[in-house]
């Protein structure tokens, strides 16, 4: 049985305790996990400290940014073994892993090391009462040991979307990647020492939240920020540990996103950038659609095409190049999805398509699959239409104005993201700019520049990322005033 363990100062070092790592698709156990206690965790916010002070502090930006560029090669040389490990920690077909999480973690480490080089400083010349002038400029400085807390559906993409700009502003880490998906963070550690970075720069410690690794590390008085991808109501609980010591944080939570679909649209793109945004990684992306808005006079046409395209998707094997639709991540998960399954129907929806568990007659009915799944007929106050199920589930409600429509997309707590689906340009900027939340698709979703801002309003986060957002969270400015 393999074994993953902790990764600190430049060495894997074992638990007292383990736990399992479990492959979805079938339930069978991939590897035990070794488990960080508290002093594991001090280790490696030591360990990070003295990298901090010592050979990472001393390089330059464009020293640095070589090094980054050897992270995101050896990631690229090491493209089949983080594939396989992701499919089978997450069981995301692995067409999806090879065309998504992958790449684009090797993708983090270039664009962030570019950026970091090219970054400028802001400069004011400023006249004083007096009749002189002075010269204010801000100096970038790093803000220390930064603590990563990542979640499972796209595990290695969101901890190096982190990672990558962190370590580009000269912070050194400690990561604390989801108790599901352990397995590539610890191959990127090897791949860090392959390429060069110094011993203590990256730290693995793995884990659950409370009274774990997870919440050991955000309670460290030692670690200088914390920055987070998950759950709103682990943010909430990681806000509250943090306060204590007002740490900085950047928080990247959950969605109950909206997709809008007017009768103008192009009907074919449509409906596949629908079924991709409810269904892709079966439904486990924080920006996936969850309530789709059609305008009448096209919603029975729109639900039928979208209840093919539900039915026609292949759930199997995610190790199978076809597969494009693999299971929920755990048991626990699944039984969560399954309850808003059955909620819905308490609540009075119509059942469109799927509902229910599929059944393959082989190993994968040990997994955690659940049919790809759309309801209709629900009220706008409706639990199901209300909270992030994230699983590969769609409500779909008709309107008749773009007034009405908006109002909709808008009533929720959550503020990711939303996609509008017309062929009237002005109309899409015009609906585009009424909408509270952090990204708006127009005519797509998920198409990302990973310069570009990058967070939620509301329950779905705070601060955003992506290029110069990364770097202003990740480093720390200060403004010195000379007097000329
Ligand atoms: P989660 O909040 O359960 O766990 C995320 C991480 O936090 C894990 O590593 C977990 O061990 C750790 N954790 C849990 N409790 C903690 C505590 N008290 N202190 C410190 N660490 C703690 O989330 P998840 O189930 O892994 O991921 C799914 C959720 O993440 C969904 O809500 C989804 O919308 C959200 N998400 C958001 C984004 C985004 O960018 N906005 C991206 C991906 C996922
Ligand atoms: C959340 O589940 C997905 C976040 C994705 C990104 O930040 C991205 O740019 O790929």
């Amino acid at each position: 049985m393999e074994s993953i363990q902790n990764y600190i100062d430049g060495k894997f070092v074992r638990g007292k305790r383990e736990f399992a790592d479990v492959n979805p698709a079938d339930g069978s156990v991939i590897a035990q996990v070794s488990e960080a206690d508290r002093d594991l965790v001090d280790s490696a916010v030591q360990a990070a400290r003295k990298a901090l002070q010592w050979e990472w502090g001393k390089l330059g930006v464009r020293q640095r940014a070589t090094l980054l560029h050897k992270v995101a090669d050896g990631i690229e040389r090491r493209f089949d073994c983080l594939v396989a490990a992701e499919v089978a920690d997450t069981g995301k077909p692995i067409s999806l892993a090879s065309r998504l999480d992958v790449p684009r973690a090797a993708a983090n480490f270039r664009v962030f090391a570019d950026l970091i080089k090219a970054a400028g400083l802001e400069s004011f010349q400023t006249e004083t009462p007096d009749g002189r002038q002075a010269l204010n400029y801000a100096v970038r400085k790093p803000l220390g040991v930064v603590g990563i807390i990542t979640p499972w559906n796209l595990p290695l993409l969101l901890l190096t979307w982190k990672v990558a700009p962190a370590l580009a502003c000269g912070n050194t880490v400690v990561v604390k990647p989801s108790e599901e998906t352990p397995a590539t963070a610890t191959i990127l550690a090897e791949i860090m020492q392959e390429a060069g970075i110094p011993s203590g720069v990256y730290n693995v410690v793995h884990g659950f939240g409370p009274n774990s690794a997870g919440e050991f590390l955000t309670q460290h008085s030692d670690v200088n920020a914390v920055t987070f991808t998950g759950e709103s109501q682990t943010g909430a609980a990681i806000m509250k540990t943090v306060a204590a010591s007002v740490k900085p944080v950047s928080f990247e939570l959950g969605g109950k996103n909206a997709a809008i679909v007017f009768g103008d649209c192009d009907f074919d793109e449509a409906v596949s950038g629908i079924g991709d945004a409810v269904f892709l990684n079966t439904g486990q992306v924080c920006l996936c659609a969850e309530r789709v808005y059609v305008e009448r006079g096209i919603f029975d046409s729109f639900v039928a095409a979208l209840k093919r395209k539900a039915e026609t998707l292949r759930m199997g094997s995610p190790a199978e190049v076809g597969t494009e639709l693999g299971p929920l991540i755990s048991a626990q998960h699944r039984e969560k999805v399954l309850s808003y399954y059955r909620l819905a129907r308490e609540e009075g929806a119509t059942v469109v398509s799927g509902g229910a568990v599929p059944e393959f007659g082989n190993s994968l009915d040990n997994g955690f699959y659940v049919q790809p799944t759309i309801y209709t007929g629900l009220p706008e106050s409706a639990r199901c239409v209300k909270e992030e199920i994230f699983g590969p589930v769609c409500h779909v409600a008709p309107f008749d104005s773009e007034e009405e429509v908006v109002n909709m997309a808008n009533d929720t707590k959550y503020g990711l993201a939303a996609s509008i689906w017309t062929t009237n340009l002005k109309r899409g900027h015009r609906v585009a700019q009424k909408m509270n939340v952090g990204i708006t698709w127009v005519n797509c979703w998920f198409l990302r520049d990973l310069r570009t801002p990058f967070g939620g309003a509301g329950l779905s986060g705070i601060g955003r990322e992506g290029g110069m957002h990364s770097l202003n969270f990740y480093s720390g400015l200060n403004n010195i005033c000379i007097r000329l």
